[in-house]
């Protein structure tokens, strides 16, 4: 073995040195290379990728420094059923996630691990979520043998030696183990483009801080930083520290005459966070500015009030539906320095994708490598094909995005994707109330005409498949913390951009037209907005909401608009049956407002 001793640097980080020894002796790796972020190092993972056959560069004159890499067909996506919460007592995992006995999952997963890295390169990543030495920042190191996964971290995270210097002889941070589960028994064998395993494992230790994960190299299986850390493992965290760790885009909203409100909104996935999260408003003199786009942690402030930083670097994003008219400002973040997985390839060697906005070319070269004609009857690009791009490369990404005092919240939106039944917005009418929104946030899985009800899957602020303990306890802490802030709280929206007509079409344009909803929230906040209590929440009063050159119809504003008691009232047995999901640990809070809802309602 060749194992790069580690520097003077690493000689004072005691809790990594072992942490990496006991990783080495288990993985058996051929070669240790411990990462320090620089610029030359992330050339030297793309050009590994490269040689190995996982990626191949892209024409440098329309796409420098760009890659394209291809998964195996069956590592595409996250992989929930395999996704394990391993706390001590399964009542920590709760009735939302799958749990496993940790001594059990961890004894399953040394015996996998062991040897897992034979002939392979075991690369060391320290990473900080979020700015290096911010007090809501948080570090941690993981281990994997996926140049991919590693080269990916570089874009999303903080990487290298200066969080190795800001940890020291620290030892509170995350614990990251992963490998693809393909050892290279011997130095003959050929390795695979997309080194992966049919086995797969992505377990979570809330209570040590650990994650083991094993068996896939995609997305947030493999990039551990992201759902695995900043969701499950810190969602976990802020429950015992009292603080946030949400699914949430953050954006700053700045007026004509120049005052900013900071916004964060939960939608299930599919919903358009990241457009969101990147608008360019429609209306004369308002700027929308990019802070995050998936994660947002929030913690008090010394004034009291909620401060969020986005604990990412980089945008993980869906790359189908990505076009200049549904994203400008996204397609223009990835002119170059991109990593783009499972997208067709164009004759030219750049990149496309279905819902590019342009008439595919004649000739394509698909995910799968096979060659593509518009006539061939499937998509050229995998539904859940990704773009990885750094996030400072974003036209719009607000000067505070990387500040680490973070940006003062003044407004939590929820969302879903419901075609009847919520109305475009509604304020709640405290942050219990808004809690309770949030906990009954559902997106319709097929349109349902309005005044029925669809299928509609249950997503609590968007962290059913992220929340890393019960939800019940997650319930609890949403209303302690707002207990605790009381009147500092940010004000909480209930927002609906696919509110559907009696025939099936869409009442609401949606998009760059979700400005005028953001600029009465805006209001809101501002107290300059008027509203009407309604048994639901606040709505828009009558004129409230700028529509100055919108083309929507009168009949259609109403709709939008419209207080449904009848809807509402048909809802509740589905609520109560969510609801009943927590069993004792449901919230005496939230049943008092369902409690009360009912009642409003008449
Ligand atoms: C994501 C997701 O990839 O939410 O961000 O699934
Ligand atoms: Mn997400």
């Amino acid at each position: 073995m060749n194992a790069m001793r580690p520097g003077e640097l690493r000689e004072r980080c005691p809790a990594v040195l072992a942490f990496v020894d006991e990783a080495t002796n288990l993985f058996k790796p051929d070669t240790v290379i411990w990462c320090t972020g620089s610029k030359a190092e992330y050339q030297y993972l793309l050009r590994a990728m490269v040689k190995t056959g996982t990626a191949q560069w892209l024409n440098p004159e329309l796409r420098p420094n760009s890659v394209l890499v291809r998964s195996d067909p069956a590592d595409v996506a996250r992989v929930e059923d395999q996704t394990f919460i391993c706390s001590v007592s399964p009542d920590d995992a709760g009735p939302t996630n799958n749990w496993s006995d940790p001594a059990k999952m961890k004894a399953n997963l040394r015996e996998l691990f062991d040897g897992a890295m034979v002939g392979r390169v075991m690369y060391v990543v320290p990473y900080s979520m979020g700015p290096v030495g911010s007090p809501i920042a948080r570090i941690g190191i993981m281990i994997t043998d996926s140049a991919y996964a590693a080269a990916s971290m570089h874009i999303m995270t903080r990487v290298g030696d200066t969080v190795l210097a800001a940890l020291g002889t620290g030892t509170d941070f995350v614990r990251g183990l992963h490998t693809v589960g393909v050892p290279l028994k011997k130095a003959t064998w050929a390795d695979e483009p997309w080194p992966c395993n049919q086995t797969k494992y992505i377990a979570h230790f809330p209570e040590t801080r650990e994650i083991w994960s094993y068996g896939s190299g995609y997305g947030g299986n493999a990039l551990l930083g992201k759902k695995c850390h900043s969701l499950r493992i810190a969602s976990a965290q802020a429950r015992d520290e009292g603080w946030l760790a949400e699914h949430m885009l953050i954006l700053k909203l700045t007026n004509p005459e120049g005052k900013s409100k900071f916004i964060a909104a939960a939608f299930p996935s599919a919903c358009g966070k990241t457009n969101l999260a990147m608008l360019v408003p429609t209306i004369p003199g308002w700027k929308a500015e990019t802070i995050g786009d998936d994660i947002c942690w929030m913690k008090f402030g010394a004034d009291g009030r909620l401060y969020a930083i986005n604990p990412e670097t980089g945008f993980f994003g869906v790359a189908p539906g990505t076009s200049n008219e549904s994203n400008l400002n996204a397609m223009k973040t990835l002119d170059a320095n991109c990593i783009f997985t499972n997208v067709a390839l164009t004759e030219d060697d750049d990149i496309y994708w279905e819902g590019m906005g342009k008439e595919p070319p004649a000739q394509l070269t698909d995910w799968l490598r096979r060659p593509w004609t518009p006539s061939a009857g499937r998509p050229a690009a995998h539904p859940n094909a990704r773009f990885t791009a750094p996030a400072a490369q974003c036209p719009v990404i607000a000067k505070e995005w990387d500040d680490p005092a973070g940006v003062p919240i003044d407004a939590i939106l929820f969302g879903g994707r419901r075609a009847s039944v919520v109305p475009l917005v509604s304020e709640a009418l405290s942050w219990r109330h808004g809690t309770f929104l949030g906990s009954i946030m559902a997106s319709e899985k097929t349109a349902a005409a309005a005044g029925q009800i669809g299928d509609l899957r249950r997503d609590p602020m968007a962290m059913l498949p992220f929340c890393g303990y019960h939800m019940g306890d997650y319930f609890r802490h949403w209303i302690e913390m707002g207990e605790k802030g009381g009147e500092t709280m940010p004000k909480i929206f209930y927002v609906n951009w696919f509110r559907k007509s009696a025939e099936g079409k869409f009442l609401w344009p949606g998009y760059a037209e979700n400005s005028r909803v953001l600029k009465w929230i805006f209001e809101r906040c501002d107290g300059t907005a008027e509203a009407i209590e309604t048994p639901i929440g606040k709505l828009p009063a009558d004129g409230a909401l700028d529509l100055d050159g919108l083309k929507v119809e009168p009949s259609a504003m109403a709709e939008l608009l419209k207080v449904d008691r009848e809807g509402w009232k048909a809802e509740l047995p589905s609520i109560k049956e969510h609801f009943e999901t927590f069993g004792a640990k449901l919230p005496q809070g939230l049943a008092a407002e369902l409690t009360a809802l009912e009642q409003r309602l008449g």
